[in-house]
């Protein structure tokens, strides 16, 4: 039988808790040292490691059957993947924030404003479904510098405890969406009867922790 590829993210956020997910599966395999392609001794899967942010296109493109990433990478990404399971972790929210004595008070205040953002097609839509029409200014990364610089005047980024908000002066102004990391799967993969026998240890493993 052919192998599975699932796509899980080389470093980061996301990594450890992927890998403890699919190792209390039972998987037996090594965790990301310099191969970039590992295959898993005891189950018919080869895992993947790659950038977050390449993981919905992999998946869409069949490059990689399965894969394991943030729902605001998927979202931000617009490809068609089919979510599998979500995986409660990783939990975040895309918030815009403004700095914390802005006169910025109620979302009416944001149209002619500008925002800096990672995520310009989430906000983007979400500011098209509000009526807001703001200047978006993307940027790759270290959002939470731009006002104080006098870049933007809002921010949209992830927020998890806040403490990065907190320590560049901003202050939380209104959530965009909610994300944690999901399982996806190709277009076509549902039935696949690998997937079916590793999506019910995916969800053992699950309900065991509730
Ligand atoms: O290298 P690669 O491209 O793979 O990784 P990355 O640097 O793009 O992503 P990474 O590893 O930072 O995050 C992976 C995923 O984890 C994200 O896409 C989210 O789905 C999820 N996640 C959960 C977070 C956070 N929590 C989080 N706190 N992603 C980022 N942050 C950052 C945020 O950008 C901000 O700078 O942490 C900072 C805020 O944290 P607090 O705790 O101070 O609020
Ligand atoms: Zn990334």
């Amino acid at each position: 039988m052919k192998n599975l590829k699932i796509a899980i993210q080389k470093s980061g956020r996301l990594n450890e808790k992927s890998v403890q997910l699919l190792k209390n599966c039972g998987l037996d395999f090594e965790n990301y040292k310099s191969s970039l392609i590992t295959r898993v001794n005891n189950f018919n899967l080869e895992i993947l490691f790659l950038r977050d942010d390449d993981i919905p296109g992999y998946v869409a493109q069949g490059i990689a059957d399965l894969g394991i990433v943030g729902e605001n990478v998927i979202d931000e990404t617009q490809v068609e993947v089919s979510y599998l399971q979500r995986l409660g972790f990783g939990k975040c929210t895309l918030k815009i924030a403004v700095s914390k004595d802005s006169n910025i008070e109620q979302l009416s205040d944001l149209n002619g404003k500008s925002i800096a953002t990672s995520y310009p097609v989430i906000l983007q839509d979400f500011l098209t479904s509000k009526g807001i029409n703001a200047n978006i200014q993307e940027i790759s990364g270290s959002v939470e510098i731009a006002p104080g610089l006098g870049l933007s005047d809002a921010i949209c980024d992830i927020v998890s405890t806040g403490g990065t908000l907190k320590s560049n002066g901003l202050k939380p102004f209104i959530d965009v969406k909610n994300s944690e990391a999901i399982l996806i799967g190709r277009n076509g993969i549902a039935e696949d009867p690998t997937l079916c026998e590793l999506l019910q240890r995916v969800q053992s493993v699950l309900r065991a922790k509730e």
